[in-house]
């Protein structure tokens, strides 16, 4: 059975890949389940790098690990992801996770957004969330996918589904946050999805 470990420590994210690589038929396993300990400084430019950096660090972690050598049937992915804001400039970006330090509460993070955009009208509030996704296949070479979804940032959160900027990131498709979409409407639209439907299709899972 072919073996997917996904290199990410962010149980929101995890939730939703689990979710979109269910018809694939290979085992899903979190960092955890796959027995990685490591932490990687993210200090690429660019979620391609920064996702690249992950899953290379991971494959490698486990390659080491392994007595038997490395695993034939074994894909190690990674996810860089983060929010645009146009208006901001594009931050937070490839900061994201970090943006008013990691350990801040999305809570607060969501309302200085929000009150950074007090007063701007929607067409100026336009924003998107990219992902990229960084495979290391079994013979070791790296492929890369990006995907996006446009939306802007609505006046006041909404929401309890998701994670991170969900409640403040809303889609015209609907009307409303990502954080007020059931999951598989999300996954059907998001960065996410349309990231990992893109790498399925790449590496034939
Ligand atoms: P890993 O590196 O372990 O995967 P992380 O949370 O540090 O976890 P990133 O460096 O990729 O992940 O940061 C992405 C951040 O962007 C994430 O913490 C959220 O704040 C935000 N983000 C990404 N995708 C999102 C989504 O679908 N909904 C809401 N926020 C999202």
């Amino acid at each position: 059975m072919k073996r997917i470990v996904f290199a990410t420590g962010n149980e929101g994210k995890m939730r939703e890949i689990r979710d979109i690589l269910a018809d694939t038929g290979a085992a899903v396993l979190s960092m955890r389940d796959a027995g990685i300990d490591i932490s990687v400084t993210e200090d690429g430019a660019t979620f391609e790098e920064n996702a690249a950096i992950k899953a290379k660090a991971a494959a490698a972690h486990m390659n080491e690990r392994d007595v038997n050598g490395p695993h034939t049937d074994t894909y190690v992915l990674a996810d860089d992801s983060g929010l645009e804001v146009d208006y901001l400039n594009r931050e937070p970006g490839v900061f994201s996770a970090r943006y008013m330090g990691e350990d801040t509460s999305y809570e607060i993070k969501n309302q200085a957004i929000l009150d950074r955009l007090s007063g701007v009208p929607k067409e100026q509030r336009t924003a998107r969330f990219v992902c990229a996704i960084a495979a290391v296949l079994p013979d070791g070479e790296t492929k890369i996918v990006r995907e996006t979804i446009e939306g802007y940032i609505g006046d006041r959160p909404a929401g309890e589904n998701g994670f991170g900027y969900d409640p403040i990131f809303y889609v015209d498709e609907y009307g409303c946050s990502t954080a007020e979409l059931t999951e598989e409407e999300k996954n059907a639209i998001s960065h996410r999805g349309k990231a990992l439907r893109s790498m399925k299709k790449l590496l034939g899972l």
